[in-house]
């Protein structure tokens, strides 16, 4: 989504300028992390006003032909440049992530809100003033590393720390509990989800026997399976989704106390996704959907931001929990045990060069700081392995001192070795203990060293699973009555999708037979859907809760979320030759309150308004662009305007298309014709009047008058005087005679993410 119109422009020259004020700062190193500078010191270079050279520093005068024994001659073995430029391109590929291959990341920083030294005396929780550097990778699961963004799957969400006292990795998902409760089980889970081996079909999702074959014998899967079948799994934006640490870690304060601790990441933008249509179109149309959103929102200087919250149980107290609190297929509801959130991540920094950065970063749920332990989760126990194995072969044995995972803080040890190493240790002692060395470097007192909680271990050799590890429905089930019937059916329509690509019937059977275990009436209509018997109502169905919660609306989406910003939002404005000066009334509005208004029109070029006095550059082409690229669309007046309007079928259709996705539209003066072509079947208004239908913001007899620069900056005013239109929230109703009242019901709407009372009516529209 380059913005190419003059806002765009306009964006990116401010965003120049603020990159050249970067830049001075950078060289000052103010404001920069600690990370940063140090990137910039030991490996982060600038090509501009260089010459080109070998990999060993030799000037180059030509690289455009090899040294040949006459100029038609054999190449000549001796053109070492030849030779150093081939050799190293044949290199440049290392093994993908064995999961998690597709990935996208960003630098930022973690400050904590107030010291947690009561908890825990890991180093980014005792400083409010202090800012923690921290680099992100947000992923998907199944797919290669070419694979799309927007497919249904798990996304990654893992976060490196890079504090005073070594770097501390928390490698979540977006996805609070995880499919098996043992990592020996890892492998099977992953060869069952990835493409099958004897066609490498499919690419980027579960949709396929195997997997479904795999999971429908394992009851341990289902909660897992309600989660990934729900609209989570399809998320709107990167800068959107939840992150979870998924196991049950330690805090350790600094009298040794430990406490067990649950790890969430909530954004501030809410958690929104796609709806299934939505998110299978924009694969197809733009594989790098949620990478650019991430990119370019860092590059408007919209940084993302997500709070970190803690669920702290006293290890005493986790007994008491009617479920196993080393079970990663387990959640605690916040019924339960609050989430209390103790600080806030923003990512403001895109990686200078992806594959030193985010291809070559290492993270390791056993990369764990002073103040930090794991729990005896198994399946946390087995990744405490697997993490460094890989990128020993993926990335190499000294993986830990390339720039993007090296530390802040100074590393002595006695490593050495190792293809690639970096370090050069001074000094003959590589061992401890030694006099040679002076006994460095020394051991670190237990005050400042990391100390392991000694935590008892009960029993015998075994590979019997606990028995408290047994209850696979109830969470399962309390997951699905938490959801709305709109998320309800999103789920059936999941299942139903997914398991329609299932070509075995037996496995369809099983599904639907262990889902009955979870709802009765979910399965009875996905068997209705799939073609297979209808299970009988199971005995332990409707009763159980867990610990007396039925429900937590915390799990459901369209519950949970404040609904308060339209920060970040794309806004489509579909203009043709004669548009009015709404637009710039709305645009002022829009980016007063953080959105991001796009132009697009039949042409590139400037669009001249219906006063002839301005133009608009559009961002888009109707034709190289779609309406999943867009939150919101607007179709303003202008009797010219329209009536081209109306004779573009790319332009209908993106229209159409962004009523069925239940996106808030805008339509106005003439504009409104619009709405009634396509027959969306909502009430329009009448003249000089306002109507709102499923979302449909009509108004006739609006617009200032006022074009270009003076009515974006009038719509602005507006907006910035009735506070219904600011970056920090949306005041529903909020209209103190500033902005126009269909500008205020437009923005509430958006607000909304999606119309989801419209569900219904969409679907009868035809496109
Ligand atoms: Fe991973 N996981 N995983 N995983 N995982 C990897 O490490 C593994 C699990 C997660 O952006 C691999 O560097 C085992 C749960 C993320 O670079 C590998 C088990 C959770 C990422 C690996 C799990 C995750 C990975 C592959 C079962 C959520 C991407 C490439 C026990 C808490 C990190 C790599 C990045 C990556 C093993 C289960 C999250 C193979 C054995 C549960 C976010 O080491």
């Amino acid at each position: 989504m380059a913005d190419l119109s003059s806002q765009g422009i306009g964006r990116s020259v401010a965003n120049a300028a603020a990159h050249a004020v970067q830049g001075v700062k950078g060289a000052l190193g103010v404001g920069m992390t600690e990370k940063r500078q140090q990137l910039n010191q030991i490996a982060v270079q600038d090509n501009a006003n260089t010459v080109l050279t070998t990999s060993s520093g030799v000037p180059i005068t030509t690289v455009d032909d090899s040294l040949k024994a006459g100029e038609r001659g054999p190449t000549l073995i001796e053109d070492f440049q030849f030779r150093d430029r081939m050799a190293h391109f044949d290199r440049e590929r290392i093994p993908e992530r064995v999961v998690h291959a597709r990935g996208s990341a960003a630098h930022g920083y973690f400050q904590v809100y107030e010291s947690l030294s009561d908890l825990t005396r890991a180093a980014p929780f005792q400083d409010p003033s202090k800012k923690t550097p921290v680099f992100v990778r947000l992923s998907t699961v199944q797919g290669s590393k070419g694979s799309a963004d927007t497919v249904r799957d798990v996304r990654g969400f893992a976060t490196k720390f890079y504090t005073d006292e070594g770097n501390w990795d928390l490698v979540g998902n977006n996805i609070p509990v995880f499919f098996i409760q043992d990592a020996v089980k890892f492998p099977d889970l992953v060869h069952a989800l990835k493409p099958e081996p004897h066609n490498e079909i499919p690419q980027g999702q579960t949709a396929h026997d195997n997997f479904w074959d795999f999971v429908s014998l394992l009851p341990e899967s289902t909660h897992m399976l309600m989660w990934i079948m729900s609209d989570r799994t399809i998320p709107r934006s990167f800068r959107m989704i939840n992150g979870f640490g998924v196991h049950t870690f330690r805090f350790v304060n600094a009298d040794g106390v430990s406490r067990f601790v649950k790890f969430h990441w909530r954004p501030v933008l809410g958690v929104h996704s796609f709806i299934w249509d939505e998110a299978l179109k924009t694969a197809g149309r733009d594989p790098d959907y949620l990478r650019r959103d991430l990119w370019m929102s860092i590059e408007m200087g919209d940084f993302p931001e997500w709070e970190l919250g803690i669920q702290v149980i006293e290890e005493s107290e986790a007994d008491k929990l009617p479920f196993d609190i080393l079970d990663a297929t387990k959640y605690i509801p916040e019924e339960i045990v609050p989430i209390r959130y103790i600080g806030k991540m923003t990512l403001n920094r895109n990686p200078d060069e992806f594959f030193p950065e985010t291809e070559q970063a290492v993270f390791h749920p056993g990369h764990l700081i002073p103040g930090i332990d794991v729990s005896e989760d198994p399946l946390l126990q087995g990744r405490l392995f697997s993490y460094t194995d890989t990128a020993f072969h993926r990335v190499g044995t000294n993986f830990n001192e390339l720039p993007i995972n090296r530390p802040v803080c100074p590393v002595h040890n006695h490593q050495r070795g190792g293809f690639m190493r970096h370090t050069i240790v001074k000094g003959q002692a590589n061992y401890h203990p030694n006099s040679l060395g002076g006994g460095c470097p020394a051991l670190a007192s237990a005050s400042k060293g990391y100390v392991h909680y000694p935590a008892p271990v009960i029993g015998r050799k075994t590979s019997n699973r606990a028995g408290s590890f047994s209850d696979h429905f109830s969470q399962a089930r309390m997951f699905y009555n938490s959801m709305t019937d709109t998320e309800k059916g999103h789920i059936l329509g999941a299942f139903s999708f997914e398991l329609s690509k299932v070509s075995t019937m037996g496995i369809r059977q099983r599904m639907v037979d262990l889902l009955n275990k979870v709802d009765h009436d979910l399965s009875v209509k996905l068997a209705d859907n799939l073609g297979v018997k209808a299970p009988e109502k199971s005995e332990v169905e409707s009763s159980t809760k867990v610990l007396g919660v039925a429900a937590s609306p915390a799990l459901s989406i369209i519950k949970s979320n404040k609904y308060d910003t339209i920060r970040g939002r794309m806004v489509g404005i579909y203009i043709m030759p004669g548009y009015d000066s709404t637009v710039s009334e709305l645009m002022g509005a829009l980016t007063a309150a953080g959105a991001v208004p796009l132009t697009l029109s039949a042409k590139g070029g400037p669009v001249p308004d219906a006063s002839g006095s301005s133009t608009t550059t559009p961002s888009f082409t109707f034709s190289a662009s779609s309406s999943t690229q867009f939150d919101a669309l607007f179709i303003p007046g202008g009797r010219k305007s329209v009536d081209a309007l109306l004779e573009n079928v790319p332009a209908l259709v993106q229209i159409a298309e962004g009523f069925k996705h239940l996106k808030a539209i805008a339509a106005v003066n003439e504009g409104v014709e619009v709405v009634q072509r396509l027959s969306l079947m909502v009430k329009t208004a009448e003249d000089n009047s306002v109507a709102v239908d499923y979302g449909v913001i009509t108004a006739k007899g609006v617009g200032t008058g006022m074009n270009g620069k003076l009515g974006k900056a009038a719509g602005m005013a507006a907006g910035a005087v009735s506070g219904a239109t600011s970056k920090a929230s949306i005041q529903p109703g909020g209209n103190a005679g500033g902005t126009s009242e269909w500008i205020t019901k437009f923005i509430e709407t958006i607000a909304k993410h999606k119309v989801w009372e419209r569900e219904e009516l969409a679907s009868k529209i035809v496109i």
